[in-house]
């Protein structure tokens, strides 16, 4: 018997394949509009089908291109694709060449894919809650594939950790210091190294300097990172790519490595939904709680110290929840 009756109207429209409401529950996501998450609920039984896979590095080394490619692939095989662009700078947002808005117009048009980006500002819960969420929406929906674009500096390229099953990490020729001082951050994040720009000068040595970095490298779940050359532009060397990335996530399936990894995933996500909640449940406090205020009078005159205080407040939380 059909479950769909019992959803909620939103997110009955997504698993009927709405494209509009898709795209209103994503926009809600993004302003973390408390009124997507009856939807979110409901239609969390419905997922864990799609793949999520990540696609980091540093700005311009060809991540949209790379993204594009990898949806002509996949849609030939027969799979529908979810992209989620964080923070895009090109060409998702606007097109930097005509070749990519060419395909991009492509993909808008087929129905087995569906672009989306979005601001990592703003997302109290991080950026990787808002993200998977988003990509959760896109599984319920139907994607196969998800392939969330984000650029490597900082703490958005670690949080797809957090979201993503795989990672490729793209790099290009002549990175040099870069690759130098992004080392130990990429050996964290990359299941797969993608050396793209093969066209260029230089992508040879490169790709054998990651290899010999990955071959010395210490394992992560017993997995040795690989490294792949590519074109994007020229679509060289995307099946290539692209056979890594299964070949990681057959891995996953070995040994209750999959299992494992979404646990933790999962553990994260909870604590982080409580932790989220109790923020922002503690900052309304702090404007309007009486007794916490006197509590901060006292800090400030320093009669109390400010973990004494933490200590009672946490106290205070715990008998009250
Ligand atoms: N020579 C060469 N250029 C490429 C290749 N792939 C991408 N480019 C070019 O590199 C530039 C940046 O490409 P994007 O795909 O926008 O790179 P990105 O990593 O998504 O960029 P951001 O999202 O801004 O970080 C564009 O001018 C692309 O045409 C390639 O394989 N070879
Ligand atoms: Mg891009």
């Amino acid at each position: 018997m059909s479950r769909a009756p019992r959803l909620p109207v939103a997110a009955r429209a997504v698993v009927a394949h709405d494209r509009r409401a898709l795209a209103r529950l994503i926009s809600a996501v993004e302003d973390r509009d408390p009124s997507v998450v009856p939807a979110l609920r409901a239609l969390y039984a419905r997922t864990g089908h799609a793949r999520v896979i990540g696609v980091t590095g540093p700005l311009g080394v060809g991540k949209s291109t790379l993204i594009n490619r990898l949806i002509e692939l996949l849609r030939r095989r027969g799979l529908t694709v979810g992209v989620v662009a964080i923070d895009p700078s090109s060409p998702f947002s606007g097109g930097s060449v005509l070749g990519d808005r060419i395909r991009i117009e492509r993909a808008l048009g087929d129905d087995g894919v569906f672009l989306r980006s979005m601001a990592s500002r703003g997302h109290a819960g991080g950026v990787a809650a808002a993200t998977r969420e988003v990509c959760r929406l896109l599984d319920a929906f139907g994607m196969d594939i998800i392939l969330v674009e984000t650029v490597g500096s900082g703490q958005v390229d670690v949080e797809i950790r957090d979201v993503a099953s795989t990672s490729i990490v793209v790099l290009v020729p002549h990175l040099g210091d870069e690759v130098q001082t992004l080392k130990a951050g990429l050996f964290e994040i990359a299941e797969v190294f993608c050396v793209n720009k093969s066209d260029l000068p230089g992508a040879e040595t490169a790709a054998r300097d990651l290899s010999d970095l990955a071959a010395l490298g210490t394992d992560r779940d017993g997995w040795r990172p690989t490294v792949v050359s590519v074109s994007a532009q020229a679509g060289a060397g995307l099946e290539t790519l692209w056979a890594a990335v299964e070949a990681h996530e057959t891995y996953l399936d070995g040994d209750g490595r999959r299992a494992r990894g979404e646990r933790r995933r999962l553990a994260q996500e909870v604590v982080g939904l409580v932790r989220e909640r109790v923020g922002r449940e503690l900052g309304r406090s702090v404007d309007r709680d009486r007794d916490l205020g006197a509590l901060l009078d006292r800090v400030a005159a320093r009669a109390i110290d400010p973990y004494s205080a933490a200590d009672r407040l946490y106290r205070e939380l715990r008998r009250s929840g």
